[in-house]
């Protein structure tokens, strides 16, 4: 591997990617079972678009076969599998009960108080078509939006595939959001119904969500006919006659015969809201064939799924493209069965993962770098105390894993604590919420693994790292991450904004999709990815905004400018940290750092509040305003700053050191 800088400048964890040399070939006895064969890879390049038709009609089960596999006439808004119909909610449920699987069960569900539920192919089934029913009488019907605000609750992925039944577009918004945030995106997709839950339970104690909804709702001039409210924790909650209705008295009275009518293969599946480089977050929109049929794809051959003796489990919440994809869609339509878990891990105590894994007997457990370096911290005798013998594939998902969190995944889970011989493979999976599934990954018992890197693009898919000219680069060097072709499950926009699609991913190099991500090609050709090169942060795998930040800072009257960074962070990847400018009586408040973290919080989320707020007396701007924040990092992450010739006013930085030293 050559020793040649990364596209910008990143903390050790990533530096030490250019110095791994290790691999991890499959073994004999994997190999020979996997899902996946190298002969994949062949196939797919022979074949191009044909590859993907194969596996939409391998499948999914269409009401009407599909007439052109791709349509990219108008790009780059991508048509996958034209004429064709299908019902995402069929294929994810009622197919396998028609087939004989009914009995198989599709979700074991364990509450954080320890509660548990079980739900077959066959009654979730059931659930879903009370729940489609139960929408319709509220008025929901095709193409309507449906926001939905829930905790990690079976009821979840009931909703979700009760709206796709109908038709009926949803919008997941993460529970951790505010009510401002939900208010914002129940604007932007004209939501007529809200599903929510009184609340959850976090860390032991009954949180809420209900209250956010209500104050969501409170100023007019919203959309939402209907609130339905599921009953988890039983907390007290506001009541709007009229508008609000239990989850128990229309879905449980509802009938559980519900017929799924076919939906084109275009229609729109679900909206889901992700940060952009400017403010205002970017509604994703997927839609219906391309999207299942990469993501099932990608579930059967990334995670070696054997559906009749595999139980699967991904931690993700549903608010995020990976509860979408590889917790309600891919797993229901391959006939999986999984583990749905509320809480925390470290409630009641900090083996609760691996308590969960012994229990259930999980096998093949799919998570993010941020939670393994957590269970890093909390030390190996604690997964120590179960029996994880069980796993025999591991995933990694959200952002670069550093190898030293992958060596431990691999030994520590992986191979039962080392008592087993041959450690689970791990796959280090990169993909996005505007790419729907899984793009680069090794494959198990396909690639040789090497710690820290995604590797390969998925058979199908064809990926690049370019230069600044959009000149693919040679291996051993570095760039910016690019998609060549079309593929199945990508974005068909964002929402109402056909010309920020086009701008934020199409105009940076020609006829390539932009990822936002720099990478790397190694000696080998394959791929480590290094972070975002755009200002979006990624804070435990959650994508932040630095301006959506800001704009919360200096919405507050006691600040009068505000710039934010990411900070590598050893546990969560980025840490955010805030430098602001005060007006004028603000300096003497000893609380204000206190009162505008818990501002930022209000406004965006607690996920958002700033690690740290340094209180300066200017920041770095070029001469066209632009906020210099790579300077900022180097104060934030402890460095010299860099070259800030291009500043404004080049006294700025030893103003803010001077600032900070006092
Ligand atoms: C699935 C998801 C996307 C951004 C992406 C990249 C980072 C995700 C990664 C990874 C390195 C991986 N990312 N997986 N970076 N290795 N295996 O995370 O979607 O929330 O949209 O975030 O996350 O920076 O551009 P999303």
């Amino acid at each position: 591997m050559s020793d040649q800088q990364p596209v910008k400048q990143h903390g050790d964890a990533l530096e030490n990617l250019y110095h791994e040399h290790r691999s991890f070939p499959p073994s004999a006895e994997f190999s020979a079972a996997a899902v996946a064969q190298p002969e994949l890879y062949k196939e797919a390049a022979a074949e191009g678009p044909e590859f993907w038709a194969k596996q939409a009609r391998q499948l999914l089960t269409w009401d009407e076969d599909f007439t052109q596999t791709l349509d990219w006439t108008d790009a780059p808004f991508a048509k996958w599998f034209v004429g064709g119909k299908l019902n995402a909610s069929y294929n994810a449920l009622d197919r396998h009960v028609e087939e004989g699987r009914g009995d198989r069960v599709a979700i074991y569900f364990e509450g954080e108080p320890g509660d548990t539920r079980t739900y077959t192919y066959a009654e979730l089934t059931e659930e879903v078509k009370k729940a489609a029913n139960a929408f319709e009488s509220l008025g929901v019907s095709k193409g309507d939006r449906v926001a939905v605000y829930l905790p990690m609750i079976p009821e979840a992925v009931i909703t979700m595939l009760a709206c796709a039944r109908i038709g009926a577009v949803h919008s997941v918004v993460f529970g951790g959001f505010s009510a401002d945030a939900l208010r914002s995106r129940i604007d932007d997709a004209e939501a007529k119904l809200v599903v929510t839950a009184d609340g959850s339970y976090r860390r032991g104690k009954p949180s809420l969500l209900k209250p956010a909804v209500d104050e969501s709702l409170l100023k007019d001039g919203h959309t939402v006919g209907h609130v339905v409210v599921v009953k988890r924790n039983g907390e007290p909650v506001g009541w709007t006659e009229g508008r609000d209705v239990w989850w128990d008295d229309v879905v449980s009275s509802a009938s559980a015969e519900h017929t799924a009518v076919p939906h084109d293969s275009e229609h729109p599946l679900f909206i889901l809201y992700t940060s952009g480089t400017t403010g205002k977050p970017k509604g994703i929109l997927h839609t219906t064939g391309g999207y299942l049929t990469q993501t099932a794809f990608t579930h059967r051959a990334t995670f070696d799924l054997k559906p009749e003796s595999d139980v699967y489990w991904c931690t993700a919440d549903i608010g995020w493209v990976t509860g979408h994809s590889y917790v309600t869609y891919a797993p229901l339509i391959n006939g999986a069965t999984q583990l749905m878990y509320e809480g925390t891990p470290d409630t009641p105590h900090q083996g609760r993962w691996w308590e969960l894994v012994e229990k259930y007997k999980v096998s093949i457990l799919y998570t993010a770098p941020t939670a393994i370096r957590t269970c890093m911290k909390w030390g190996r005798d604690i997964p120590g105390k179960f029996n994880l013998d069980s796993i025999r594939v591991l995933g990694s998902v959200g952002e670069p894993i550093n190898p030293e969190a992958w060596m431990w995944y691999r030994t520590v889970i992986g191979a039962n604590g080392g008592k087993k011989e041959i450690p689970a493979p791990i796959v280090d999976t990169w993909w996005q919420t505007e790419t729907g599934a899984h793009m680069i990954t090794p494959l198990p018992g396909v690639t040789a693994t090497k710690p820290g890197s995604a590797q390969v693009a998925v058979p199908g898919i064809s990926v690049d790292v370019v230069d600044e000219m959009g000149e693919s680069v040679p291996d051993g060097s570095g760039g910016f991450l690019v998609v060549r072709e079309p593929w199945p499950a990508m974005l068909r926009g964002i929402w109402g904004d056909p010309e920020r699609f086009k701008e934020t991913y199409w105009s940076r190099f020609d006829n390539m999709y932009f990822a936002g991500d720099g990478a790397k090609k190694d000696e080998d050709g394959d791929i480590w990815l290094l972070g975002r090169v755009d200002d979006v942060m990624n804070v435990s795998g959650h994508r932040l905004s630095t301006t959506e930040i800001e704009s919360a800072l200096v919405s507050h009257p006691s600040v009068a400018e505000a710039a934010v960074v990411g900070a590598t962070d050893e546990t969560t990847g980025e840490a955010v940290v805030a430098f602001v400018i005060l007006r004028g009586s603000a300096k003497d408040d000893d609380d204000i750092v206190t009162t505008l973290r818990n501002h930022v919080g209000k406004e965006i989320g607690p996920i958002a509040k700033p690690r740290h707020i340094l209180v300066v007396p200017e920041l770095p701007k070029t001469r066209s305003g632009k906020i210099m924040r790579r300077l900022l990092k180097d104060v934030a992450e402890g460095r010299e700053p860099g070259d800030s010739s291009t500043l404004a006013d080049n006294t700025v930085m030893s103003q803010i050191a001077e600032s900070l030293r006092k």
